[in-house]
């Protein structure tokens, strides 16, 4: 029987997990890293997890072999039906008692429906929105944990030692009772993209009614970003605007300022 030296298992090793879990990494976790394609495992293991104390497992048997109890298994793979396909999966693998954690973008109600799938089977679930993008997964995410309570007391002290902090304080509490983890990263989303569409018409007057260049509008949002509006939107806006082109121009495209978000963090194409 394999050794139990895991504190966590994050099943699905695309940008967000392997981020996550090198975040965990960093805190003093020690994580069981699988995947469904299991060769990503050993990439990620020679590579990013290289000299780390990560762990990697080949089948879900492994990886649950390695985990210290109550387990925690957090899964971060494409929401819906590869949720439930890992869920259905684990069930018989489990004790009652371990704990099932979604960290991906579900509806709010296939959280609550799993909730009590999992109740019925005796096993904890948590649906957690997370936020913040690869940057936030890797160096401090805002995290917004719901489902069953009693699972709690065993993740708090993983998620608020990841999560981001603000004034010290971790950017990271329970939320509620069922789908509330993801009923709040909805609500969360809702007030992103309505702010990012105010952003948006407020190029496009600048832009097309003013007849205002980037470098002049950069300046309006850094004015901005020092009174009542200051906040990251308001100021990645203002870097955006003020973002050269490597080849010494400025981005040109006729873009919404979303694609403009894109430019600067995978460079203007
Ligand atoms: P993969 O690497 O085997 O494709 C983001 O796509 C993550 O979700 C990846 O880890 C991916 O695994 C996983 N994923 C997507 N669809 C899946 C499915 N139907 N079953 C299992 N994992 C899935």
């Amino acid at each position: 029987m394999a050794e139990q030296v895991a504190d966590i298992a994050l099943i699905g090793l695309a940008v967000m997990g392997q981020n996550l879990i090198l975040n965990m990494n960093d805190h003093g976790w020690v994580v069981c890293a699988y995947n469904r394609t299991t060769e990503k495992v050993d990439k990620f293991l020679a590579s990013e997890a290289k000299d780390t104390k990560i762990v990697g497992a080949h089948s879900l048997q492994e990886m649950v072999a390695k985990l210290k109890k109550p387990r925690r298994i957090m899964i971060l793979v494409k929401a819906g039906a590869a949720v439930d396909g890992f869920i259905d999966k684990l069930i018989p693998l489990l004790d009652k008692g371990d704990i099932i954690i979604d960290g991906g973008n579900s509806e709010y109600q296939d959280t609550q429906r799993r909730c009590q799938q999992l109740a019925e089977k005796g096993l904890l679930y948590v649906g957690s929105g997370v936020s913040g993008g690869e940057e936030g997964a890797r160096f401090g995410p805002s995290l917004m944990p719901g489902g069953h309570k009693e699972a709690w007391p065993h993740i708090k002290d993983i998620f608020q030692s990841i999560c981001a902090k603000s004034d010290s304080e971790p950017c990271c509490d329970w939320v509620g009772e069922d789908g509330a983890g993801h009923y709040v990263k909805m609500v969360h989303n809702g007030i992103e993209y309505g702010d990012m569409q105010l952003i948006c018409e407020a190029y496009h007057l600048m832009k097309t009614g003013l007849g205002m260049d980037c470098d002049e509008m950069s300046e309006v949002f850094t004015k901005w970003n020092q009174g009542e509006l200051d906040s990251f939107l308001i100021e990645i806006t203002a870097n955006i605007l003020k973002f050269k082109d490597t080849d010494g121009t400025l981005c040109q495209q006729d873009c919404v300022i979303c694609s403009r978000f894109y430019a600067v963090e995978r460079g203007c194409s």
